[in-house]
This record gives C-alpha cells, sequence and structure tokens, in this order.
C-alpha cells in the first residue's frame, strides 16, 4: 500500500489523529480494573453523561461491546431477537451462543435495516416448557449491511416500547450511533432514550486507535464489568487508548458530517457509470454498497483492478461490493476513485484476483 492508496474497505482503518497521540503521549493513567486508571475513569464518565445513562464501561472492541452486553442482560438458554442481518448476527462468530447458550431468533431484515416490530411482538415466546425465554431485542443503528441507514427516533422508541411491554430489554449496536446522530441531526442520547444498553465504536469513524465503551444503569454495567473481565478484557494502564476516545468524542463527531457528503459524492458518480447500480438517495451516512451489473466482471476482479489503480474496497455479497468513506478520504479523493473506476471498468477484468478479501 503506497500513501496514496485511498483506503475505502471500512471506516475502521482509520489512523488517529496527531491530537490523539498526543493525548495519548501525555494521558494520567492507573490500573484500571482497580478502577484507578483517570483517563479511563473520565472517557467512561464523559461518555455516560453524552448519552444520559447511569454508567459507562470502555471495552475493546464493538464485537466486546455487544458480547458483554448480551451476556449480561440473557442467561444460558434465553432467547434473543435480532435482525438477519444484524453484525451480531453475521459477523461475530455466533459469540452469544458460542460462550453464552444465547438463543438467536433472527427475523428479516427490511431494506432500511428496522425489522418489523408487529413480527418482533408475535415472535416473542409465551410461557411454555417447550420454549426458551424471550429476554432481548436488538436493532443495530446505523445498519451496516442496510448500507449504513439511520433507525429513526421514532422507530427505536417504537422498538423499546414492544420490548419493554413484554418484560424484554432493548440492545443498540451503535457501532456507528454517532454517524446516525450526525445524518439525523438528533442527540445520541435521544436515539438511545429507550435503549436499556448500547455499544458505541471509538476506533471507526471517529478515528480512536481502538475501543468502544457500552452504556446502561448502574447495575447493568456492574455485571458487563464481571462479563469483560470473563472475556479477557480487563485491561489495565488503558487510558493510554481512552485518551484519543476522549479526542474522539470530542473533536471527531461533527466531522463525520464530510464523510456522510464524501459517500453521497461517490454514490453520485457511480450511479452514472455503466455496469453499476447504485441509488445514492439511500446513501445516508458513510457506507455506500453498490452492485456490479457485468457478466465479464466479478465483484472481486473489479476489486483487484481498482487495488493496482490505488483503491482499496472490498467485495461484500453477491454482486455487492462495499465501500466506507473514513476520515483519511477527501472530496478530492473521491473524484480519483471516480476516474479510476471509470479506468477499470473500461479494461476487461484480468486483474489477479488471489489476494482479494471478501467483506460481509
Ligand atoms: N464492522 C466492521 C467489520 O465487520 C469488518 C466493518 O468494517 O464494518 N457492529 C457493527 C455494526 C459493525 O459494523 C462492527 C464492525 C462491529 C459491531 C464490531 O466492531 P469491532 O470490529 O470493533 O469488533
Amino acid at each position: 500500500m503506497t500513501n496514496n492508496t485511498i483506503d475505502l474497505r471500512s471506516d475502521t482503518v482509520s489512523k488517529p489523529t496527531a491530537e490523539m497521540r498526543k493525548a495519548m503521549a501525555a494521558a494520567p493513567v492507573g490500573d484500571d480494573v482497580y478502577g484507578e486508571d483517570p483517563t479511563v475513569n473520565r472517557l467512561e464518565s464523559m461518555v455516560a453523561e453524552m448519552l444520559e445513562k447511569e454508567a459507562a464501561l470502555f471495552v475493546s472492541s464493538g464485537t466486546m461491546g455487544n458480547l458483554a452486553s448480551v451476556l449480561s442482560h440473557c442467561g444460558r438458554g434465553d432467547e434473543m431477537i435480532l435482525g438477519d442481518l444484524a453484525h451480531i448476527y453475521l459477523s461475530e462468530q455466533g459469540g452469544s451462543s458460542a460462550l453464552g447458550g444465547v438463543h438467536p431468533r433472527p427475523l428479516p431484515t427490511a431494506p432500511d435495516g428496522t425489522l418489523d416490530l408487529d413480527l418482533v411482538q408475535s415472535s416473542i415466546r409465551a410461557d411454555d416448557e417447550h420454549y426458551p425465554r424471550t429476554s432481548l431485542l436488538a436493532i443495530e443503528n446505523t445498519h451496516n449491511r442496510a448500507g449504513g441507514r439511520c433507525l429513526p427516533v421514532e422507530y427505536m422508541d417504537a422498538a423499546g416500547e414492544v420490548a419493554h411491554r413484554n418484560g424484554l430489554k432493548l440492545h443498540v449496536d451503535g457501532a456507528r450511533l454517532w454517524n446516525a446522530a450526525v445524518a439525523l441531526n438528533v442527540a445520541p442520547a435521544r436515539l438511545l432514550q429507550e435503549a436499556d444498553s448500547a455499544s458505541l465504536c471509538l476506533s471507526k469513524g471517529l478515528g480512536a486507535p481502538v475501543g468502544s465503551v457500552i452504556v446502561g444503569d448502574s447495575d447493568f454495567v456492574k455485571r458487563a464489568r464481571r462479563m469483560r473481565k470473563i472475556l479477557g478484557g480487563g485491561t489495565r494502564q488503558a487510558g493510554i487508548i481512552a485518551a484519543a476516545g476522549i479526542v474522539a468524542i470530542t473533536e471527531m463527531v461533527e466531522r463525520l458530517a464530510d464523510d456522510h457528503a464524501n459517500a453521497r459524492k461517490l454514490a453520485e458518480g457511480l450511479a452514472e457509470l455503466d455496469g453499476i447500480s447504485v441509488d445514492p438517495d439511500l446513501v445516508e451516512t458513510d457506507i455506500v454498497y453498490f452492485e456490479l451489473c457485468r457478466d465479464d466482471m466479478t465483484p472481486a476482479q473489479l476489486s483487484a483492478g481498482l487495488k493496482e489503480a490505488g483503491v482499496l474496497m472490498n467485495p461484500a455479497y453477491a454482486r455487492f461490493l462495499r465501500a466506507v468513506t473514513n476520515v483519511g478520504v477527501s472530496s478530492d479523493d473521491i473524484d480519483r476513485v471516480l476516474d479510476a473506476f471509470a479506468r477499470v471498468l473500461d479494461s476487461q477484468g484480468g486483474a489477479d484476483v488471489s489476494a482479494v478479501r471478501k467483506y460481509g
């Protein structure tokens, strides 16, 4: 990869800013398993306050955040309702069933990332010895596989209402909740008003090198802290990385609007190209899924051709590829990406696909 490479594989590839590196070098630290790391404590209380929840917990990744949350809500044999395209269901190794014995009940995900709440209601099990106990509803905002779509406030509230009316908890995989808040122009706390827990990533669009934060009430966070420990996530002088997280939540949220504008610009440019199908109006945040509609080129060949032209993006599923804008990609870069596309689509494939990695 050269310095000129434009990396659209994910927003996870974003690198820490100079300000983050400075804050990391200067961070006061202590042993966080003793609860004595002042920088971790500060990050946790800032996030809890920002999201209007009683408490927060710094964890190593979005996967750990979701897993610790699900296992803090559900016992072995409990059932969790979630979408069949949810990241928790598709891309986290089935950790909640592998490690916690939690039974997943996947429901169809609508194109806008929502679940039909009538179907959620009718899928909740009756109290019968044949059935698992349904104890959790998990939703995702923004929804990755739905193309970064935002679930609006009304839907978030309604999901909480269905869950609570039936004695379930609501967990939100908010890996990109800040993107949703910026795109919807609403406070992130408002999106989580009815949520019992949420996991938010610092190391995606916000650019921190490592980490996620989970939020909820104090009892939940106490259970999640124990869960984090058994998952091997009790870290020590973690203030070094939490310091970058503090910069992320204070300095990097508003600029997500630039990533969203760049994603829209990319989608609009792609929509003009023969052989590519995408609806730019559905691009609400930083993620663009688009379909390659050509018989003479596979998504892996397109990806490999783009790589030779200095642009990285991954094939996703079927004939779809995914591009994710991020802090390392400028509006001018999007022009370069579109030029590269025009050139690669003009060629007849033939690029070496052996190193292409699939996402999704
Ligand atoms: N998504 C990643 C990876 O799956 C490759 C990506 O590039 O989009 N929830 C959602 C909605 C996510 O998109 C992800 C990561 C996670 C959770 C997990 O976060 P990490 O990678 O920090 O464990």
